[in-house]
């Protein structure tokens, strides 16, 4: 998964020719209507979000089965005209991951679950997802506390796996309101994991993330990045975005 947020150059912007504007909102359609559709791979999925406040402009999401797809996404991006007008002021990358901290989830994972029963189609959305029709998006990197006192790595398993639970039982309580990418990042990032979540209301993520935050596996093991929110966006509407 990359997280690829730019901002727009608007001086360049405003000050280019109407053929070249013209050009680079063309290309970029075309651009984004094929990675959004992912015409250029067997699977995966993307998106494109407006993002608010001074953090970036513009923030495309890839998924793909492999690095290489990724790879070659970036490079055809940088040759359409449309992103000499945008600068990249941050990126990140991550691969999707199931848990293993339940018992069924470690079935899951050493293939011993029926392929068919509903845990194991959850564990594969998990790792194959597809990108919710949902307006707003909110992204932040995270990890999970390192410190003498509070070593999340130093725990036993059970009582990771117990913090794990309590953590998820708050945020089934969201279930339908607001969806999340848990994506893994350690030795591909500089935060151990990108957090994507998605909602149509975005108080129902404030809600959430508020609570979450007294829960002991964020308020004694979390660190949290930067956080980015945006609003989805079809890449049929980028003239819009970019007349603004
Ligand atoms: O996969 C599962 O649903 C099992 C339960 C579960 C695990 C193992 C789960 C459920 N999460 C798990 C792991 Mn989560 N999660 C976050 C954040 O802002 C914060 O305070 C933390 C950022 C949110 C908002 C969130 C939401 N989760 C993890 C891990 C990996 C830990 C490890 O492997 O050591 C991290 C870093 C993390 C962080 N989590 C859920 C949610 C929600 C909404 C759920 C319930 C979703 C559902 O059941 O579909």
């Amino acid at each position: 998964m990359l997280h690829d947020v730019r901002t727009i150059d608007w001086a360049g912007w405003a000050e280019a020719a109407q053929r070249t504007r013209d050009r680079a909102i063309e290309e970029g359609i075309e651009f984004l209507q094929s990675v959004t559709a992912v015409e250029d791979a067997d699977a995966g999925d993307s998106m494109v979000v407006s993002m608010l406040g001074h953090k970036g402009d513009l923030m495309i999401v890839h998924m793909r089965p492999t690095l290489a797809d990724i790879d070659e996404l970036e490079r055809r991006f940088e040759r359409t005209p449309l992103a000499s007008f945008t600068e990249r002021d941050r990126s990140f990358v991550s691969v999707t991951e199931a848990s293993g901290y339940s018992e069924r989830g470690r079935e899951f994972i050493e293939g011993d679950l029926d392929d068919d029963s509903g845990l194991a189609r959850y564990m594969r959305s998990r790792l194959y997802p597809e990108i919710p029709e949902k307006e707003h998006v909110c992204f932040y990197p995270m990890d999970k506390r390192r410190d003498p006192e509070y070593n999340w790595y130093d725990l036993p398993f059970e009582e990771r796996a117990e913090h794990m639970d309590a953590h998820g039982d708050i945020g089934r309580e969201y279930a339908g309101r607001v969806t999340q990418m848990i994506t893994g990042a350690i030795g591909m990032d500089d935060w151990e994991w990108g957090v994507t979540l998605y909602a149509d209301d975005m108080t129902d993520v404030k809600d959430l993330l508020y609570e979450m935050r007294f829960d002991p596996s964020s308020s004694k093991f979390a660190e949290f990045g930067p956080f980015w929110i945006g609003r989805r966006f079809d890449p049929a509407d980028l003239d819009a975005l970019l007349a603004g």
